[in-house]
């Protein structure tokens, strides 16, 4: 198996929106952003920059013909500002040019008076000042109250995790043309095509019929084009539909750290009661998110933050307190992971922190607590094929746990100044959106009579490899050659009411939705067989493209079938909707089975840290991982590794820094470190055996998120490190753990 789309992108072959060929009188747009934090526009002036050479229009609120209001879960965000800022990057106007350079040009010409008001930045002031973006949400199990006497230990402290930039290589951008029936047709760089499409209508005041959103594929996206490539689309659309001119943005790199959301920081307080032998009693638990200046995905992110803040663990009796907190930064959006890595990385360092105090191995709290079969999750549903134990086990034996921490002994009593640390990090992730009715999908399948297939579907190509996966499971149903298969790009005017490719469920959605749309045409090339043969349709098979009469292959090639079906009249095409059976949630009791099924998996992580200077290297990350019944092997390997280095560099490198006016100073990839190929650890993955899923596609499991949280494993990796060389110095449960906090946590003197 090889990635086919890998090969074009190598040879830069391989389109994306800024690559699409642009229409005569194409016109580029720049946006023009807020430089304070929070504020009351007193005046707005762009006479100046309306005059600047090549412009052609300067957009602001009062251009907008229908509503100025982009919020996706609750309207609180205007797509220009009207008359108050709440971000520095929040965009006021969109002046559109003849080129990139007359646009960026003219915008420089505009100015804005403001009066400044108070802006808070972080998530606890915040909460001291009552700023929320959504209510608070609770998930209780059992009752904490009543435990926390009998527990041997009781245990609580403070954990923080930072925020982080998603860089997917091709930045934000968008392309869009008028169409002949006052409507638009846009080009977007966006996991959620449909959403353009609705708050572009809801902007325009157009029905979204007019509205033609196609999504080529995506240099990535990471949950940064969930919600948050829809204001750039739409500022095309809105230019384009005014101007009858078609209009491109793409955000250059700098802006496009500056304007755009990141994953939440997060700052939480936790209280662990555990008993003498390590079994954990109750955990109650409060996060902070910092939310920034509107909702954005931030309700549904810190609803999975609750989901998983027992990560892979049965704790009888939970009280967990969620509060999305409002701050005048740029609104925080989806990334990977979704809210539940900060909620898993609150509850290892509870495990951490009490094994200090029990004087243990953090394993040994871990092991203990490990989900079996049939425990029940805070929220109600109940494991079901649950593999935490066997993953911790294996991962445990396989790579050795025992000799490696002798060997790690070993070095660190030879070595003064250079220790080593190693964590075990089991993972358990749910597989839905939290949302109940987004787990729906459809695909579109035309065969035409070449014998060729096209399939469109709803799910976004952002180098997951979700195409190839389609195309593996399409291929496989028909029982023809991968090759005859074709993915179409993603667009709303083929593929209806889409979800967002997120939440790991886009191979699942709309692989289902393939097979079902694949199996609607087998029936009908079936019956024509039948006729044919004069057999009955259930003994026909398709199989390496010959039709098989009770398993044994006739003459009739796949070819022959199309063609025959082709003058029988018999329809080549067919559409398939598919959605996720019994899954629900409750909100008012916050209770229910939310999930499709869980991801289980276990990472062993090596650190070696440098203790004169404060230098860390991963060494290796050794997983067991439950993929089903992989469909693309090498795929989701690929997805296993880079969601690893990815969650290591949430936890350990990088590092988004606002000055105090709210200005990020980490704006460029020289003050925003991310990994690279050097700084990747070794990687070694055991796919875990003989465990189908019932519930996916091919009896796979969904893979995209849950790698990332093996990444938290490298934070306790090098804390190991750290206490091994200052046994008697308290560790602090604050990431990333940078290079800068290893010296300080190792010779600060507070
Ligand atoms: N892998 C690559 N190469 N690029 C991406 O943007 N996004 C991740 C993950 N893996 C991403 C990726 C995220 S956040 C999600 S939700 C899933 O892919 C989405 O794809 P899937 O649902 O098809 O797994
Ligand atoms: N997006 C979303 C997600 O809207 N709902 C989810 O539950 C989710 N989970 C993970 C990533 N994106
Ligand atoms: Mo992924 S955060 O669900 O786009």
């Amino acid at each position: 198996m090889k990635s086919y789309d890998s090969i074009q992108h190598v040879k830069g072959a391989s389109k994306f929106v800024d690559d699409l060929p642009i229409t005569e009188g194409t016109l580029y747009g720049y946006v023009y952003y807020s430089s304070i934090a929070h504020g009351e526009i007193i005046d707005l002036d762009i006479k100046e920059a309306l005059k600047s050479d090549g412009v052609k229009a300067v957009l602001t609120a009062d251009d907008i013909p229908g509503q100025n209001q982009i919020g996706g879960i609750i309207p609180d965000e205007e797509l220009l500002a009207d008359s108050q800022v709440h971000y520095i990057g929040q965009p006021i106007a969109f002046v559109v040019a003849e080129n990139k350079i007359k646009a960026h040009k003219a915008a420089q010409k505009i100015s804005v008076e403001y009066k400044k008001l108070p802006a808070v930045f972080d998530a606890r002031d915040a909460f001291e000042n009552g700023m929320f973006l959504s209510p608070p949400r609770v998930f209780t199990l059992g009752s904490v109250d009543d435990i926390w006497a009998e527990c041997d230990f009781v245990i609580e402290g403070i954990a923080e995790s930072g925020a982080q930039e998603h860089l997917y290589l091709e930045t934000q951008g968008a392309f869009a043309l008028p169409t002949e029936s006052g409507g638009v047709k846009i080009y977007s760089s966006t996991q959620g095509p449909t959403q353009v499409q609705k708050i572009c209508s809801r902007v325009l005041n157009i029905p979204m019929n007019r509205i033609e959103v196609d999504v080529p594929r995506l240099g990535g996206g990471f949950g940064g084009k969930e919600d948050q490539a829809t204001p750039w689309a739409v500022m095309c659309a809105l230019a384009a539909h005014k101007l009858k001119l078609p209009v491109k943005l793409i955000l250059p790199r700098q802006e496009d750290l500056r304007m755009t959301g990141k994953r939440h920081k997060y700052s939480s307080d936790f209280k662990i009661g555990l008993s003498a032998e390590g079994k954990i009693l109750a955990y109650e638990v409060s996060f902070y998110q910092n939310g920034g200046a509107a909702a954005d995905l931030s309700p549904a992110i810190l609803e999975r933050t609750l989901f998983h803040c027992t990560n892979s663990y049965y704790i009888p009796n939970v009280k967990a307190t969620a509060y999305s907190c409002k701050t005048n930064l740029p609104p925080a959006t989806a990334f990977r992971g979704f809210g539940g890595p900060q909620g898993m990385f609150v509850i290892e360092s509870a495990i951490n922190k009490a094994a200090e105090v029990m004087g243990i191995d953090a394993s040994e709290i871990q092991r203990k607590n490990l989900l079996c079969e049939g425990d029940q999750f805070p929220f109600g549903q109940k494991t079901e094929n649950c593999h935490a134990i066997t993953c911790y086990d294996l991962a445990k034996s396989k790579f050795q746990y025992k000799e490696e921490i002798s060997k790690i002994n070993q070095f660190n009593t030879q070595n003064k100044f250079i220790k080593k640390g190693i964590y075990t990090m089991p993972v358990c992730f749910g597989i839905s959106f939290t949302s109940t009715f987004m787990n729906q999908a459809s695909a579109l399948i035309h065969v035409f009579n070449d014998g060729s297939i096209s399939v469109s579907t709803a799910a976004v190509e952002m180098g997951q490899g979700v195409n190839a996966k389609i195309t593996e499971m399409v291929a496989r149903e028909f029982g023809v050659e991968s090759s005859r298969i074709k993915i179409e790009t993603t667009n709303t005017t083929r593929v209806a009411n889409t979800s967002p490719t997120a939440a790991s469920k886009g191979a699942d959605l709309n692989g289902f939705a393939s097979i079902s749309a694949s199996k609607i045409i087998i029936e009908r090339l079936k019956k024509v067989a039948a006729d044919e043969l004069k057999a009955t349709s259930d003994c026909i098979s398709i199989k390496n493209e010959i039709v098989h009469v009770s398993n044994q292959p006739t003459d009739i090639t796949w070819n022959k079938i199309i063609q025959l079906a082709f003058f029988k009249r018999v329809s080549l095409s067919a559409q398939a909707h598919h959605s996720t059976p019994d899954i629900y949630f409750d909100k008012t009791k916050e209770k229910g089975k939310p999930f499709a099924y869980h991801v289980y998996g276990s990472a062993l992580i090596t650190a070696i840290v440098d203790c004169l200077r404060g230098t860390c290297k991963v060494e290796s990350v050794k997983v067991v991982h439950d993929f089903g019944e992989s469909i693309y092997p090498l795929i989701d390997k690929g997805q296993v590794e880079g969601g690893i280095v990815q969650g290591i560099g949430w936890m350990t490198l990088e590092e988004v820094v606002y000055d105090e006016s709210g200005k990020l100073i980490s704006d460029a990839l020289s003050t925003y470190k991310v990994p690279d190929i050097n700084f990747s650890p070794e990687i070694e993955i055991h796919f875990l055996e003989n465990s189908p899923n019932p519930y996916g596609p091919f009896k796979s499991k969904a893979v995209g998120e849950p790698p990332l949280m093996y990444g938290i494993g490298a934070f306790f990796a090098i804390r190991n490190a750290l206490k091994s060389f200052s046994p008697n110095r308290e560790f602090n449960f604050i990431a990333p753990m940078t290079n800068e906090r290893v010296l300080m946590a190792l010779y600060s003197e507070e």
